[in-house]
């Protein structure tokens, strides 16, 4: 059985499992179940996914979810550049990155400042400026926690590992917001990180058209 991955482009968290696919040169079907208008509530997505949450992923057999699980079954189970450094306390970091962007990254910047700033004008609604500001204050410390963590042109050293993979789709939809795309370029580590990962082959191919 082929890899499967239950998510739509537009999703975030399906983007950083499409990425660890990409990096690794793995081969997948893209099922493109659209959380937004309800296909995550039905019955065989909340089969594959029991929140209705995407993404949802399948190989031979094995069902999984949560991305963080995914990615790193994906960087474990297929040959191909290693996505999680050998080293221990920078495949630390790399946890600790990812649980920022869930905890706090996701959250602040996707649901709260990028939906409200991109997605409801573009439903035709207006904007809440206070849930706007409630987010953008906790993506400013979410930047400066980062930008303090970051190794270098890559969060964690060397290679491209799962913290970029995690980090990146959010970032994507933060930049297309004005004052959290500006507290943004005023990150170095993090900007010079951006221009990086920018240019990869796989980030090119997953990125999400809106509209
Ligand atoms: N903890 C989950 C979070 C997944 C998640 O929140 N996905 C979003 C899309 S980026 C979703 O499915 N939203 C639809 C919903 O909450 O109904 C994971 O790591 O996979």
């Amino acid at each position: 059985m082929p890899v499967v991955l239950h998510g739509p482009s537009y999703s975030t968290y399906a983007r950083t499992a499409r990425l660890a696919l990409e990096e690794k040169g793995v081969g997948y079907d893209l099922n493109e179940v659209d959380v937004l208008s309800g296909k995550g509530q039905a019955p065989e997505h909340l089969a594959r996914q029991p929140w209705g949450k995407v993404p949802a992923f399948e190989h031979d057999g094995f069902s999984l979810f949560e991305t963080f699980a995914i990615a790193r079954y994906v960087d474990e189970a297929f040959p191909g550049p290693a996505l999680q450094p050998a080293d221990v306390r920078a495949r630390a970091r790399m946890t600790q990155i990812c649980g920022i962007v869930d905890s706090y990254a996701y959250g602040a910047i996707v649901h709260k400042v990028f939906w409200q700033e991109v997605i409801v004008p573009m439903q035709g609604g207006t904007p809440d400026a206070a849930i706007a500001a409630e987010g953008l204050k906790v993506t400013r410390q979410v930047l400066d926690v980062l930008e303090g963590l970051a190794a270098g042109d890559l969060l964690c050293g060397g290679t491209v590992s799962l913290a970029d993979l995690h980090l990146l789709p959010v970032v994507e939809y933060l930049r297309m917001t004005k004052e959290g795309g500006a507290a943004f370029a005023a990150k170095p580590k993090l900007s010079a990180w951006w221009e990086k990962m920018n240019a990869r082959p796989a980030v090119v191919k997953t990125r999400p058209k809106l509209g």
